[in-house]
């Protein structure tokens, strides 16, 4: 990517609980020079706080760059808190070497004071439950309208078959009430939930060449996603894994990759198997969903950006 950016970068603040897929998606998104990421806000999720904040400090250092990282929500509004230590390990990032984890002190920012500190309004993504977003909405209500002039939310599903019960995705499924109260705050909110990030796939052969790499960058990414592809393996006979959380980072730099469709969305508050589903209902809150996507510019994008290592890959789909 030497040709400069035609035009100023668009300002991003991320919430994230890294997370094996945001390790992907965040390095592509602080490799991109069509994003300014202003602020990291972490939250609890694929794992407790403590080490998601750990993995954000680390994911930073090895790219080399200084951002500002806030703290998010530690827990859901009313759930218990359960995290994915079977999907992205005891650490949050599979077999990754990390540093120990610290307390993580009160004074740190939340998500409403990164979003206040900002400038210009930008453009927020969160790649985990929306907790710490309906705590700065509860908290800062104008701080979070003046400041997010879009959101977008990895976050549900229509059609896709759920990824923690058969109905609902994880996200989404971590907190359905903080789910609910952003939606009906009307940012707007964008769901990039998994019938599109379920398109989106690492095979278990794009993993083993990025493991035969010696650059240690190369090798500390694919110490994370070899767990991540076990996982996938034992759960759902996948040779691959799905790394949801990289589409809606690409989506703001390929717009074109990704179909939305305008709807009213209601999210199931139960407590049984279709907690936390996203479904249309004309009672519900209006948002955009995405509906279909083109994987393999995504693909591209990735490879080029954050695993460079390896040769160009097949520009089909893998599916
Ligand atoms: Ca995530």
């Amino acid at each position: 990517m030497t040709d400069p950016t035609p035009y100023a970068p668009r300002p991003v603040v991320i919430d994230t609980d890294p997370g094996i897929d945001d390790l992907l998606a965040l390095e592509l998104a602080l490799k991109s020079p069509e994003l300014d990421v202003r602020g990291i806000s972490v939250s609890y999720g694929n794992t407790v706080v403590e080490n998601a904040y750990r993995n954000a400090v680390e994911i930073l250092r090895r790219v080399g760059r200084r951002i500002t990282i806030g703290v998010g929500a530690r827990r859901p509004l009313r759930r218990e808190l359960v995290v994915a230590r079977e999907t992205h390990g005891e650490t949050g990032l599979g077999y990754a070497t990390v540093p120990p984890a610290g307390v993580i002190l009160d004074f740190v920012k939340p998500l409403e004071r990164l979003l206040a500190d900002q400038p210009a309004p930008v453009t927020l993504v969160t790649l985990g439950p929306l907790t710490s977003l309906a705590l700065a909405l509860r908290r800062e209500p104008a701080v979070v309208h003046e400041k997010v002039a879009r959101h977008v939310a990895m976050a549900g599903n229509l059609e896709a078959r759920g990824n923690t019960t058969p109905y609902a995705e994880f996200n989404a499924w971590c907190d359905p009430e903080a789910l609910d109260a952003v939606l009906r705050a009307e940012l707007p909110t964008e769901l990039v939930g998994l019938d599109v990030t379920r398109q989106l796939v690492l095979s278990g052969h794009d993993v083993n060449r990025i493991g035969r790499v010696a650059e240690p960058h190369a090798q500390w990414v694919y110490e994370a996603l070899r767990f991540y592809v076990a996982f996938h393996r034992r759960a759902e006979n996948l040779d691959g894994c799905v790394v949801n959380d990289v589409l809606p980072i690409a989506a703001l730099v390929l717009p074109d990759v990704l179909d939305f469709t305008e709807v009213r969305l209601a999210v199931d508050l139960d407590d049984g198997d279709t907690r936390g589903r996203t479904r249309i209902d004309p009672e519900g809150a209006p948002a955009r969903v995405a509906t279909r996507v083109r994987p393999a510019p995504v693909r591209r994008l990735l490879f080029d950006r954050v695993l460079p290592w390896t040769q160009t890959p097949a520009t089909t789909a893998v599916s």
